[in-house]
């Protein structure tokens, strides 16, 4: 019945404001808003309902990644009128004072919940203490808040563990392939976020405990031209010196293809350089398949049935949900010469991606 009754009402608002002139298209987010590179930049965007519907607020960090658009679409998959929500989506453009101002306006417009994906990992406490004062719940999402625990739950990954995982496998593959020395060069995430700061520490407690090379680390800011940037660079400055690329997420990895292949430097399964990335969107996981891209540790993006589910109906119900939710990973491979590694202990398993594997990705 209430979803019934926000259905009808959201229906009834729509045709109220076509009849005032109102752009319909605005206020008729259907459930799958397609939040691709066309997602309005530092925008606000409404999905429709009315009456008792749940009113979230999402400050997302921007459009940045393959990552960034399946996170976002999944939060337009499940905070929609179809499940008795409205969201008022706003994308930061990976600014943080934007991301903050968005936390205000929330707060303004009397949210029930707001969620915040943070850019970057501090200088977060005095919004939430503002959020908190207001009564109004706070779920972070993917990246961490790190000075401030004024939050109900966080839903996310382990980047730290990411990136011992891509550590471990490289140990593990260097010495199937009897490759005795590794000249690492590692393009970073965006600087400050947690999960640039988790997968350079994780990699580096590796690296170190390997005593492998990492001749440069810099950052990419998890975009494509900023991987390709940095690729471009290095090929002038440590051409032939490195055997291994370590991106911290796939579009750094196709910018970093396009400057390979502009140098005539050789990657991949078949090549000069061992190539790796963190996220596995679909497209990265073809790149695998095909062997340009060795290995992609996982990262998944699809938080907003977690954070609908385990948070938000708990709370709904009178219940505390975690502090903590940790999303699955799984680590891809192109090869199938290694089945696991093993990271902080636990044996984990190694997928080779097939045509089957692909087929049954989300995003
Ligand atoms: C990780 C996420 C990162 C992705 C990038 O959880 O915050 O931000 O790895 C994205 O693709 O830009």
């Amino acid at each position: 019945m209430k979803k019934f009754l926000a259905l009808a009402l959201a229906l009834v608002m729509v045709f109220a404001l076509a009849a005032c002139g109102e752009p319909a298209t605005e206020e008729t987010t259907p459930a799958t808003e397609p939040a691709g590179e066309e997602t309005t930049p530092a925008g606000e965007e409404t999905t429709p309902a009315e009456g008792d519907t749940i009113l979230v607020g999402f400050a997302q960090v921007g459009h940045e990644s393959d990552w960034r658009t399946a996170s976002t679409q999944s939060a337009y998959d499940v905070f929609n009128a179809d499940n008795g929500y409205e969201m008022v989506f706003v994308d930061a453009d990976q600014d943080v004072q934007k991301q903050i101002e968005a936390l205000r306006n929330f707060i303004q417009q009397g949210v029930d919940y707001i969620i915040l994906d943070p850019i970057q990992a501090t200088g977060w406490d005095q919004v939430l203490t503002e959020c908190e004062e207001a009564g109004i719940p706070v779920i972070i999402i993917d990246r961490t808040v790190d000075d401030s625990d004024k939050y109900i739950s966080w839903v996310g990954s382990d980047f730290t563990t990411e990136g011992v995982a891509a550590g471990e496998w490289l140990k593990a593959y260097a010495e199937a392939k009897n490759i005795e020395e590794l000249n690492i060069l590692v393009i970073e995430g965006s600087v400050g976020a947690s999960a640039t700061l988790g997968r350079t520490e994780g990699f580096k407690q590796v690296a170190d405990r390997e005593g492998w090379n990492i001749i440069a680390s810099q950052s990419g800011d998890f975009t494509e031209a900023g991987g390709q940037e940095v690729m471009e660079s290095y090929c002038q400055s440590y051409a032939g010196q490195f055997n291994v690329v370590i991106c911290q997420n796939d579009n750094e990895a196709y910018g970093a293809i396009t400057a390979m292949d502009n140098a005539g430097v050789t990657y991949g399964v078949d090549g000069d350089v061992i190539l790796v990335s963190f996220d596995a969107a679909k497209t990265a996981l073809g790149l695998v398949q095909e062997g340009k891209l060795n290995a992609c540790f996982e990262c998944n993006p699809l938080a907003a049935p977690f954070v609908d589910e385990d948070v938000i109906q708990v709370m709904e119900a009178g219940g505390t949900p975690e502090k903590e939710i940790y999303m699955t990973e799984t680590w891809f491979v192109a090869e199938d010469i290694l089945e696991s590694i093993t990271v902080n202990g636990e044996e984990m398993p190694l997928v080779q991606v097939t045509d089957e594997v692909l087929a049954g990705r989300a995003y």
